[in-house]
């Protein structure tokens, strides 16, 4: 379909609004940039998707003069939908601050609806903060121009954030959906004549969510949007869950001919070890297929979220690595989940023209490329060893990659991948010496012996040792120590990979992932080692841990996404189901 409606999309360039302007290109409808106050009011709709942190989202309208423009609009009641921070920053105000900065006063909002966002409580780890992944709606008013909620009701669609609009008697006429989180209702999208708004993200709420948009869109078209009606909504309706994630890896490296393929590791050795590899003592690097056919397939079965990671990238720089932005590009066309990228995030100095690239500078050209998080690696780790070293009690020196790429684009762009291995110790002064070193010794039997398997000898004891550069490097740190610095660094999620399970189809190391999981309130991804449904439904039962990740099994086509996510329903265990 084509349709005369043009979309105008408010942009100010703090986030990725490729994926909205994909999505809103995919529902048939054709998009123009607001570049000044005037485009704001000669709008015919106008979408605004708030990605970063209220400060800069309030700043930056108000530095260009679109706050004013943007309040009449509103007023005015007309058509308008908001997306996350499009939707907060029409309340009173945020209790958001900047990261690292607990000083400056709350920021006022554009008062269009009565009400302050405010940030969830971890409540004793029941809740990770952010927000991160698939939940439910419920619907709290109806109108028949609701088609746009109506298809979507008791679906889940994606959210990712740490602040949220509690509902009260001022603002509940305003509220066209509520959501709860771990028992936290919360405004999940309004709407009163014209003005619409979600917390959710339905440009990667995959086909529901662009169901949703498509739905807006008509309605605007046809002039129905604002009609309403008093058709009563079944308050009795019970409480959404979040559901588990499950997230599929794109190892991508280019082979030895140049071409961008996807492969995986046996223990992070991508090689074959086939007889050609027997001979010449270098097999060929597994090629498993093409990056972006790959991703738009596990896509279309399913998948929550889908994340590639550039493993060469610790070798050169990624500034000018032209193939991998070009998959982001072409990806972020047909893929409407949320895409990561990791590999080569830092900064880094361009070893020919010398010109010297901050770790902001690469994370930016990865998101306007398409990617809704970054993951980092190898940096992650020597940023954790700067924070330990400076007496742990966390002097943020503000330049590490972790702290200045997530005060722009908010905590929940960025994750921390760890690559760590087991070092089992056996006797009580090898305890001692690795405690002594500030290693967390983690036990792997647990009283319901659900941890992860025993070492080789029946060891039952390990520390984790962090690794750099792909586990080439080896680091005196371990990994949980990692993982806390990384959350007070500002990371918003934990991707937890582990060398000695990794590709081998035993299942996840849960004594990792329960020790990780315990020493964050962050959410922790589990990946490494998963082989088939019940692997997913183990770690999900025995661990903290809120997405499970594989790579191997899927693409080697041993098991359907489709099969992971119907056994674990079976289970009990909430997931998405298209
Ligand atoms: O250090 O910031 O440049 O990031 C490098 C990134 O690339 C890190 O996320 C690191 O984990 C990853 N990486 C580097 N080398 C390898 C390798 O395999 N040679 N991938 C590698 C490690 C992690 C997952 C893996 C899961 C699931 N793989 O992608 O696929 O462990 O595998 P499975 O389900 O088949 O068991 P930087």
């Amino acid at each position: 379909r084509s349709s005369s409606l043009t979309v105008s999309l408010l942009d100010y360039g703090a986030g990725n609004v490729r994926s909205v302007r994909n999505a809103i290109t995919a529902c048939g409808y054709r998009v123009v940039d607001v570049t000044d106050p005037r485009d704001v009011t000669n709008a015919e709709v106008l979408i605004f998707p708030g990605v970063g942190s209220y400060h800069s989202a309030m700043e930056t309208l108000a530095a260009r003069g679109y706050d004013a423009a943007l309040r009449e609009y509103l007023v005015d009641d007309r058509p308008y939908l908001g997306i996350c921070l499009g939707m907060q920053t029409l309340f009173d105000g945020s209790d958001e601050r900047a990261v690292g900065d607990g000083e400056s006063s709350p920021l006022p909002g554009l008062g269009i609806i009565p009400g302050r966002v405010v940030r969830f409580d971890e409540d004793g780890g029941r809740r990770s903060v952010p927000h991160i992944g698939w939940n439910g709606i419920v619907s709290r008013q109806k109108s028949p121009a609701t088609r746009h909620v109506d298809g979507i009701g008791g679906r889940e669609v994606y959210f990712v954030h740490s602040y949220y609009a509690p509902i009260t008697t001022e603002n509940e006429c305003w509220v066209l959906t509520s959501t709860n989180y771990e028992g936290q209702e919360y405004v999940s999208s309004i709407q009163r004549g014209n003005v619409v708004a979600t917390q959710f993200h339905p440009e990667k709420s995959g086909g529901v969510g662009l169901d949703f948009l498509r739905g807006f869109l008509e309605s605007v078209e046809d002039g129905t949007l604002s009609r309403t009606s008093s058709v009563p909504v079944d308050p009795s309706a019970p409480p959404t869950q979040l559901a588990k994630r499950v997230v599929v890896a794109l190892d991508v490296r280019s082979n030895d001919h140049g071409d961008l393929v996807v492969t995986k590791g046996d223990q992070y050795d991508v090689r074959e070890r086939d007889d050609a590899a027997i001979v010449t003592g270098r097999g060929g690097v597994r090629n498993l297929g093409k990056p972006v056919q790959l991703a738009t397939r596990y896509y279309d079965e399913g998948a929550d979220e889908i994340a590639f990671l550039n493993i060469t990238s610790f070798r050169g720089g990624v500034v000018d690595d032209m193939p991998m932005l070009q998959v982001l590009e072409e990806s972020s066309k047909s893929i409407f989940v949320p895409l990561t990228v990791g590999g080569g995030i830092r900064s880094y100095a361009d070893p020919i023209s010398g010109v010297a690239y901050s770790a902001l500078e690469v994370a930016s050209r990865y998101f306007r490329a398409g990617a809704d998080k970054v993951s980092i690696g190898s940096d992650a780790v020597y940023a954790a060893e700067e924070y330990v070293a400076s007496g742990g009690g966390g002097r943020r020196t503000g330049n590490s990659s972790i702290e200045t790429i997530s005060r722009v684009y908010g905590v929940q762009a960025v994750v921390v991948s760890i690559d760590p291995r087991r070092v089992y110790v056996t006797s009580d002064d090898e305890v001692a010496n690795a405690a002594k070193a500030g290693h967390v010794v983690v036990s792997l039997t647990s009283d319901d012996g659900n941890y992860g398997p025993l070492g080789p000898n029946g060891e039952d004891r390990c520390w984790y040792q962090c690794t750099v550069k792909g586990g080439r490097e080896n680091r005196s740190i371990c990994a949980i120590t990692v993982a806390r610095a990384a959350e007070s660094l500002g990371a918003g999620e934990i991707m937890l990979n582990c060398i000695d399970m990794d590709g081998q189809c035993n299942g996840y190391d849960h004594a990792l992932m329960n020790a990780v999981s315990g020493a964050v309130s962050i959410p922790v991804i589990a990946s490494s080692g998963a082989g088939n449904e019940g692997h997913f439904v183990n770690v999900f039962e025995k661990t903290g841990v809120r997405a499970a990740l594989a790579a191997g099994m899927f693409h080697r086509r041993e098991v359907e996404i489709c099969s992971v996510k119907r056994r674990m329903e079976e289970r009990g265990i909430r997931a998405r189901m298209i």
